[in-house]
């Protein structure tokens, strides 16, 4: 049994050197990254027993992946398969006014077959938490189906399900996002959603507090937490808003930060802490992640503590 089970595609990213460009360079740094398995290795970190449920290819390059994430104390979930590949990334980083680029490579993952029967469905009706993000039923029919199963499957069991919306517009249209997302979303307890997706996406326009409590109201979230980037955060829980701030960060690497949040918010939870508690815990473990290169929150709870208590606001 875990405390955090999430459900994802995890891929490698290959990343030029800071100002490099992509069609033309010689050397590229290995990072393993995906939305789901960021949450559980940012949560592990903190201290919190994760798992992380995929399928990955039989390959070195799978075994890849599943290593990483056992190194950072995640159990992987894995079913092996024969055919299919393991997914990858580019993230090009330039100077303004280019900024930065995410190229996919992504086609093939077999995790796009995954059906609930083909995934340790037990193990999330064990969990405390099943969390995963919009990013999975963006990747095929199939993983809709598979997504609204589990979903449901975690919560008939009673688990809390946590979702993040992570638009990610290479993937698909805003108008497919948020009629596929609608359709989940009354399994989801606990939403995570950027403003700009609440807005561009699901179509949920005002202030962070309208905003929250229109998206409750609409699909009967427990909790709505809207990022607000350098703003913040705002949770609707209980018919209660909260904001909290960020905390200054000299950002690295900013891949993964979302992730990170809603790992230390999630952390958090898990331990029995308050709203406030949560919002802070999640920003300090974004701001921290920010300080480290790669997708993954490879911060301790101490770190964290830390941040927290001193300030730094
Ligand atoms: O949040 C960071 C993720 O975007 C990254 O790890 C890769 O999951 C990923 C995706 O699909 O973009």
């Amino acid at each position: 049994m875990s405390e955090l089970v999430t459900f994802g595609e995890t891929m490698l990213r290959l990343t030029p050197p800071r100002g490099h460009r992509l069609s033309r360079v010689d050397n590229l740094d290995v990072h393993v990254g995906g939305a789901e398995s960021n949450v559980a290795v940012g949560a592990a970190n903190l201290g919190v027993e994760a798992a992380w449920m995929s399928l990955l290819p039989d390959t070195e390059l799978g075994e890849r992946i599943a290593y990483a994430l056992r190194g950072e104390g995640v159990e992987p979930l894995v079913t092996w398969t024969d055919t299919g590949r393991v997914g990858t990334y580019y993230f090009e980083r330039g100077g303004m006014p280019r900024g930065r680029d995410v190229v996919y490579d992504r086609d093939g993952a077999p995790i796009r077959e995954a059906t609930p029967e083909s995934v340790a469905v037990d193990r999330v009706r064990d969990a405390d938490v099943f969390f995963t993000t919009g990013i999975t039923p963006a990747l095929s029919d199939q993983l809709i189906e598979t997504t609204a199963s589990l979903l449901e499957t975690a919560s008939d069991a009673g688990a809390t399900t946590a979702f993040d919306v992570n638009y990610r517009e290479k993937l698909w249209t805003p108008a497919a996002a948020r009629s596929t997302l609608s359709d989940l979303f009354p399994s989801v307890d606990v939403l995570f959603a950027a403003e700009r997706d609440a807005r561009d996406v699901l179509g949920f326009d005002g202030d962070p507090e309208t905003v929250a409590r229109d998206l409750a109201d609409a699909y009967g979230f427990e909790t709505v937490v809207i990022t607000l980037g350098e703003e913040g955060a705002l949770a609707l829980h209980d018919g209660t808003a909260t904001s909290r701030g960020t905390y200054p960060t000299d950002t690295v690497d900013p891949l993964g930060s979302g992730d990170a949040f809603a790992s230390g918010f999630l952390a958090e939870r898990l331990d029995g802490a308050s709203i406030t508690e949560a919002l802070d815990y999640g920003a300090a473990t974004a701001a921290l992640k920010r300080t480290v290169e790669g997708d993954m929150a490879r911060v301790s709870r101490d770190e964290v503590r830390a941040l927290v208590e001193n300030g730094g606001r």
